[in-house]
């Protein structure tokens, strides 16, 4: 069981996927072959017992009672705090907030950040691949503020054009808000290099890492990043459980954006004032089992090796972009090979549309998502309704993009002769 693997072993597939229940289960009578980890991905036994561990043996509220399963609950959630913390090295564990995932992560910046930061005829740049959660939030509060977005452009295959990015850059712009991964394409953003223009302009630089962080290494601090927002579930972790890291300097600087319990210093009855770090952004009862959850899921990955994952999810990619290449009838987005890309591999089957293409997959087991991805803009961009998407993590084989290829070509028999 890997929670008593040494730290940092090479990773044995096998032995990783006995760590996780449902990947022993069947899908209309055949193995599941789960290729959809960009949306969702499983749970080893060691995210499950900590969960039910929690609620069988120490369920309590936090930082409320001073009862022993109150203590001990207190405890493991900020012990949580501090292991996601060391994991993208943040400087500090309260600079890591637990939100309910990215998408509230980076609701939480536009709202606490950009409603006393952003103002009429401001400037926001956001790139054109992102996903809706790193675009809507944006939205409304150029909305709100009477503030205009604009949009770094990318190529084909979604790199950013940084000359263009420079230029974009002046005395209106107030943040740049970038997506570190495309969930769509699988391009890696170059946010090293973006974030080093933008500090050289004095603007802050958010990265969505919904799509980074699970997969490769994210040194927040070696980065310089200001804010970074990250989902529990896309790593292993539960549902509704993610992370807003921001710079100490930022976050202080902020108020609140829910209130409630928890969150304040002294309550009167016409004013309040605000607890510190992180507690200031963390209102009412929070997903305690998820932040307990989440903190198993890194401790899993650190059991494994974020390096070992990266380094089997390019070979996993690097095979899975060549027997897709192979397929006459299929049309790969995004970056042809594995540089400046991660495992996620969207593509066309002749003029199938992907949802039969979803279907017909998944009547072999094989689990992959087909739709716009939450990536309406992208879609539109790339002159199709809809992709079908595979995506890799630890647990994947060479055998089950074999699967995936036999199955494609199956669905394009299947439809030749209809
Ligand atoms: N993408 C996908 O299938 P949440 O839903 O808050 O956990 O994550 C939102 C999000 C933000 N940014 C990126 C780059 C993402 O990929 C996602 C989630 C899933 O592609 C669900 S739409």
């Amino acid at each position: 069981m890997t929670t008593n693997r040494s730290a940092e072993t090479t990773p044995d597939v096998a032995s990783i996927r006995a760590d996780f229940p449902i990947l022993g289960t069947q899908v209309h009578d055949s193995p599941l072959v789960y290729l959809d980890n960009a949306a969702t991905t499983q749970k080893p036994h060691h995210v499950i017992e900590s969960l039910s561990t929690y609620y069988e043996t120490y369920n309590a509220n936090i930082h409320r009672g001073l009862h022993t399963l109150s203590e001990q609950a207190t405890a493991e959630y900020e012990s949580a705090r501090d292991r996601i913390a060391a994991f993208i090295n943040a400087k500090q564990s309260h600079e890591v907030i637990f939100t309910r995932g990215t998408t509230d992560a980076i609701n939480l910046v536009a709202r606490a950040w950009g409603d006393s930061n952003v103002a009429s005829g401001d400037e926001i740049i956001l790139t054109e691949i992102e996903h809706h959660s790193n675009l809507v939030p944006w939205q409304m509060l150029a909305h709100r503020r009477g503030a205009h977005l604009r949009f770094i452009p990318t190529d084909s295959e979604g790199h950013v054009d940084l000359v263009e990015y420079e230029k974009m850059l002046g005395k209106r712009t107030r943040i740049v808000a970038v997506t570190h991964m495309s969930n769509v394409l699988g391009v890696i953003t170059p946010v090293a290099e973006l974030i080093r223009i933008a500090h050289a302009n004095g603007i802050p630089v958010l990265v969505d890492a919904a799509q980074s962080v699970p997969h490769m290494k994210v040194n927040v601090q070696e980065l310089d990043a200001d804010f970074v927002a990250f989902s529990g579930h896309k790593m292993l972790g539960p549902t509704g459980i993610g992370i807003l890291y921001g710079k100490e300097s930022l976050l202080n600087t902020m108020d609140p954006f829910i209130g409630g319990g928890s969150m304040i210093r002294v309550v009167e009855l016409h004013e309040s004032s605000w607890a510190g770090l992180p507690e200031k952004f963390e209102g009412g009862t929070p997903n305690i089992a998820g932040a307990i959850g989440l903190g198993a899921a890194v401790d899993y990955i650190n059991q494994i090796g974020i390096s070992n994952i990266t380094a089997h999810e390019m070979s996993l990619t690097d095979y899975a972009l060549q027997q897709l290449q192979d397929l006459d009838s299929v049309r790969i987005f995004g970056p042809p090979d594995t540089a400046n890309r991660g495992g996620v591999i969207s593509f066309a089957v002749g003029e199938i549309h992907p949802h039969d293409i979803g279907t017909l997959l998944d009547t072999d087991g094989v689990a992959v998502r087909a739709g716009h991805h939450c990536a309406q803009p992208l879609m539109r961009k790339l002159g199709v309704p809809a992709t079908v998407r595979a995506s890799f993590y630890l647990y994947n084989t060479t055998d089950e993009i074999d699967q995936l290829v036999a199955s494609i070509s199956r669905a394009k028999d299947f439809f030749d002769g209809a």
